[in-house]
């Protein structure tokens, strides 16, 4: 939904007014389109500089939805996989002929469907390693949603909730992009690692050689690492907020509570991809540790025995799958690739100036801005001005949105508004600039009037 702005005096924003109208979320404008001039600086109260660790690109809340992940299907991989086990000496560890095996049977079914796949070799223990690597055709490549699942298991077993759940699932999701024929804004490109029980040997191989120039362009890794757990536990991975978030949220919409992963961070393969700076998040049902009565009594299950009593054991097979927990988390898994690759929507045809540089937005504090130059074109801004604006903050009932023109008239785009508890803005207005010069520094002005939620400017755009 389009909103037109009105034209303020440079007046204080107004405190948190509920009758304020909640802004709706609709597709930001933030793509390239066309001439695109070089963003300023931003000129704002806060450093402009980029947060160490990226946020995941914001979700767009008309995402298509994701489709049913048949649970059928998912467990025919495992069945798969044990079957493969079991032709090569009962495992499928690293170094042994059942984990190259299991390499070969996701690499068919992905050639099959259509994705580019690829090998990455690397060396282990005196060992060749393989991480099968498989992109889907299309999407921004210079925003890839990874998702990713460590294919090995430990010697002494079939590895079929560790971690053949997370394999199955991450392949039947790409299978699934590959059924729809899904068309996303952002790339997408699916993992399969080597190596993980020895020390994430292979995710931090494909990170290491993975040129800083193209590790910046992944915007999420969504890692998932034993999601049929048999005494299962829902557990969500506390890194990225909108990659938790968004699976969160899918949990809520299926009456699942969760609870935050606190096993440590660097406990599976997304932190490689973590420590380089990019977002991850990902999901988990437990493993050795033990289900306490609080959690027996949300989750069901027995307190007091261990989320996984097969954990690097022999009888890790077939049988030491819960199915519930592992559909929930495959259709889990689906949600979060769909809703975070869905991108931002075209823009509109014209000149768009744009600011990419992440501003972040004091906490209940001074307004800061982001700024862009506009050159080279004759008279007035018209009188429907698109203003791109995209901004990641929890809580965006606290936040005030102005556009200043070169003169430094205000157009207030968005109101405080204390009970809109959704996250994130992402909107395109529709401002009557066309009593203003369109050269000049036009500025996004963003005040955070409320204590307690954060977040930052992820990006502004002006089409003329
Ligand atoms: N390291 C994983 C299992 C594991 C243990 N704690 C966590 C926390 C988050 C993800 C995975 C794990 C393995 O044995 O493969
Ligand atoms: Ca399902
Ligand atoms: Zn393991
Ligand atoms: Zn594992």
């Amino acid at each position: 939904m389009k909103h037109s702005a009105s034209r303020i005096s440079a007046s204080r924003s107004p405190r948190r007014t509920a009758a304020a109208p909640a802004a709706t979320a609709a597709a930001a404008v933030l793509a390239l389109a066309g001439l695109v001039a070089t963003a300023a600086p931003a000129a704002s109260a806060a450093p402009s500089a980029a947060p160490a660790t990226r946020t995941a690109a914001t979700t767009t809340a008309n995402a298509a939805a994701a489709p049913d992940i048949p649970l059928a299907n998912v467990k025919a991989h495992l069945t798969q996989f044990q079957s493969i086990a079991s032709a090569n000496g009962g495992n499928r560890a690293h170094g042994r002929p059942g984990y190259k095996a299991s390499v070969d049977y996701v690499r068919a079914k992905l050639d099959a469907a259509g994705f580019t796949t690829s090998l990455q070799q690397f060396t282990s223990n005196g060992a060749t390693g393989y991480n099968l690597i498989a992109d889907w055709p299309g999407g921004d490549p210079n925003q890839v949603v990874m998702a990713g699942a460590h294919l090995d298991s430990v010697s002494s077993g079939a590895g079929i909730n560790d971690n053949g759940s997370g394999s199955a699932a991450v392949l039947e999701t790409a299978l699934a992009v590959s059924r729809a024929g899904y068309q996303p804004a952002k790339h997408l490109r699916f993992a399969w690692w080597g190596a993980e029980e020895l020390g994430l040997v292979g995710s931090k191989h494909y990170v290491a050689n993975l040129p800083s120039t193209e590790r910046s362009k992944i915007s999420g890794y969504l890692n998932f690492d034993m999601i049929g757990s048999p005494n299962a536990g829902y557990f969500v991975y506390d890194d990225d907020p909108v990659i938790e978030k968004t699976f969160k949220d899918y949990f809520a919409g299926l009456g699942v509570p969760t609870e935050i992963e606190t096993e440590g961070d660097g406990r599976s393969d997304h932190a490689p991809f973590k420590n380089a700076g990019v977002p991850v998040g990902g999901l988990f049902t437990g493993a050795s540790r033990t289900k306490t009565s609080a959690q027996a009594q949300k989750w069901g299950g027995t307190a007091g025995q261990s989320f996984d009593r097969c954990y690097h054991s022999s009888c890790d097979n077939t049988s030491n799958i819960n199915d519930t927990a592992l559909d929930r988390n495959s259709d889990a898994a689906a949600h979060a690739v769909w809703t975070l690759s869905a991108g931002t929507s075209e823009p509109p045809a014209g000149d768009t100036y744009q600011n990419t540089t992440d501003v972040p937005i004091p906490d209940g504090g001074a307004a800061v801005t982001s700024s862009v130059n506009v050159t080279g074109r004759t008279g007035n801004a018209p009188s429907a001005l698109k203003v791109g604006v995209d901004i990641v903050h929890t809580w965006r009932g606290d936040l005030v949105v102005d556009l200043v023109a070169p003169d430094g008239t205000a157009y207030r785009l968005k109101n405080a508004s204390g009970g809109d508890s959704a996250d994130n803005v992402q909107e395109t207005y529709t401002v009557d600039a066309s009593s203003e010069t369109a050269n000049g520094t036009w500025k996004l002005r963003v005040q955070d009037t409320a204590r307690y939620d954060t977040g930052y400017i992820n990006g502004f755009s002006l089409t003329f």
